[in-house]
């Protein structure tokens, strides 16, 4: 069926939003994401606030969003509740005031719990697209994140045609959606470069409300430069891999990599990946960065699947000067299938995610610093980190010049527990935990991967506990983090006397 879609402009759509509507943006960080509907959202919320009237709607993304959405609609008070993932100063810091509920997701069951009806209705779908037909083939940008699920759901679904990148992103996504139990079948996906799905979201026309016209890249924020610490950290884990080829525990093949999100896992992947003695691998990750396109360009990289191209402009451009040879390299999928355990078990990935801070015993919080305030959410770490042939987390020994140290007696949050963390990298060395005992694991670490400034307190700690199975003293477990927001640096905690 084919129908002629209206044009209408951001104002007009934001129009059609009501007072406590779920919307559901396209997105997936800056990749894909919306970037008008929200802006005029906002200054529709303000308007009514500015009346005395209520305004807020529930706001569903694939994962962060960039400065149009969760930015805007932060600043105007117009979120009251939002998931799965955020990365947005603004968002954050509403968040961490109580004036926004956030329920951080696992991405890899986010979809389904849509699918199952877990999350709620669906009004507005907002989805950012290349290219569409008059019978409802959408042709996504940058990302795909969960914008099957949310077209499948929504009642209403506006349309940001982005003429920046209409006709030049045609063949590059592979959409697959899973049906729900007990229907589902087995993924058909056995190398990172499978294609199992359709190239286009195929959606309901009748449901498409309007067309709003943009032509504006991603723009993505630039990376920090690669700090000797990073690098440090990529060397390790080069190293560690190197051993790994060697014993025969990773095949001589190699197999394919996932890399986290951020600044430590961008310079980590370029860094490791520049290791020649490993040998070439394909990427199966939810976030491409530009370390990938940087690592491609030098034959390191043979092929990359993500749910995001996560580049910055200089990097797009690359992309888009030599498109028919990356098109045959890159696949951008839906979160649902980048991050399903069935595919991280089966490719056996090896999983490199970065932490804010590991305890001795192998736990890993990704997300709350001092255990309360969010810092961007589980993303799809856990998805990786649990079912990934080996898991690894990466992170400096320090963070805020030393006055941190990011291993802990305790972790102040818990993302990851220590039945899912195998590999601990810090500037200082590599602690591998496979198959240690906690007493075992809390040795390795200390001795690996804390700075020397806090070596001697950790093994304080240690020490005050002695014949349990793990030798913590709850009295005196957070001790560090109190001297921290007494005192302004760990340094100063004292466990004995
Ligand atoms: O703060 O910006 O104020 O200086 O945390 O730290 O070192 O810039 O690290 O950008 O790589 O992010 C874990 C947050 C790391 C990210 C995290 C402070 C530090 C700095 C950021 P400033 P860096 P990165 C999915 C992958 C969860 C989701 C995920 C993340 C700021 O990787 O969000 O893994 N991960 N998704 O100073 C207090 C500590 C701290 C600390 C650092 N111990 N206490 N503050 N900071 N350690 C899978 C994919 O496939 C993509």
């Amino acid at each position: 069926m084919s129908v002629s879609f209206q044009k209408i402009s951001a104002d007009e759509a934001a129009e059609c939003i009501k007072h406590q509507d779920t919307i559901a943006c396209s997105s997936f960080t800056a990749a894909g994401c919306v970037k008008k509907v929200t802006e005029s959202l906002a200054k529709k919320a303000e308007r009514e606030h500015f009346s005395g009237k209520n305004f807020q709607v529930r706001v569903f993304s694939g994962a962060s969003t960039t400065d149009h959405v969760d930015g805007a609609l932060s600043r105007a008070k117009a979120i009251s509740y939002r998931t799965p993932y955020q990365s947005n100063k603004d968002t954050r810091n509403a968040i961490n005031q109580g004036e926004i509920a956030y329920a951080d997701q696992h991405l890899s069951t986010y979809p389904q719990f849509i699918n199952y009806g877990f999350l709620g209705d669906i009004d507005y779908a907002i989805v950012e697209v290349s290219d569409y037909t008059s019978d409802g083939q959408l042709t996504l940008t940058m990302s795909a994140g969960a914008v099957p699920t949310f077209c499948r759901h929504a009642k209403h679904i506006i349309l940001e045609h982005n003429r920046f990148y209409s006709g030049k992103l045609q063949g590059l996504h592979d959409i697959y959606e899973l049906a729900n139990p007990p229907h589902r079948q087995a993924i058909p996906l056995l190398t990172p470069s499978d294609r199992i799905g359709t190239t286009t979201v195929n959606v309901d026309p009748k449901k498409i409300v309007g067309i709003v016209e943009t032509c504006e890249e991603d723009h993505l924020a630039d990376f920090k430069e690669i700090s000797p610490i990073h690098e440090r950290i990529g060397q390790h884990v080069a190293q560690f891999f190197l051993q790994e080829l060697h014993s025969g525990r990773i095949p001589s093949s190699f197999l394919p990599i996932q890399s986290g999100v951020g600044n430590i896992a961008n310079a980590v992947l370029k860094t490791m990946g520049m290791e020649k003695r490993i040998p070439a691998f394909s990427i199966y990750s939810e976030v491409a960065q530009d370390a990938v396109i940087d690592l491609m360009e030098a034959g390191r990289i043979k092929f990359a699947s993500a749910c995001a191209l996560t580049f910055t402009d200089n990097h797009i451009k690359k992309i888009f000067d030599n498109l028919d040879y990356y098109r045959q390299r890159l696949i951008i999928r839906p979160e649902e299938i980048t991050n399903h355990p069935e595919i991280i078990r089966r490719l056996g990935l090896l999983a490199m995610n970065a932490a804010l801070e590991v305890d001795i015993f192998g736990n890993v919080n990704s997300t709350h610093v001092f255990g309360s305030s969010i810092m961007n959410g589980i993303g799809g770490s856990g998805d990786f980190a649990r079912n990934g042939y080996i898991s690894i987390f990466t992170l400096p020994s320090t963070a805020k010049e030393g006055a941190i140290s990011s291993i802990v007696p305790f972790c102040s949050h818990i993302d990851h527990t220590e039945h899912d963390v195998q590999i601990i990298v810090t500037e200082q060395g590599v602690a591998d935990l496979r198959g240690k005992d906690p007493a075992q694991r809390a040795r390795c670490i200390i001795e690996n991967c804390a700075h020397p400034d806090y070596k001697p307190l950790l093994w304080d700690y240690l020490n005050l506990t002695k014949n349990k199975h793990i030798g913590h003293q709850l009295s005196a477990a957070f001790k560090i983090y109190q001297a921290y927001l007494e005192t302004g640096d760990m340094r100063n905690c004292k466990f004995n006397g």
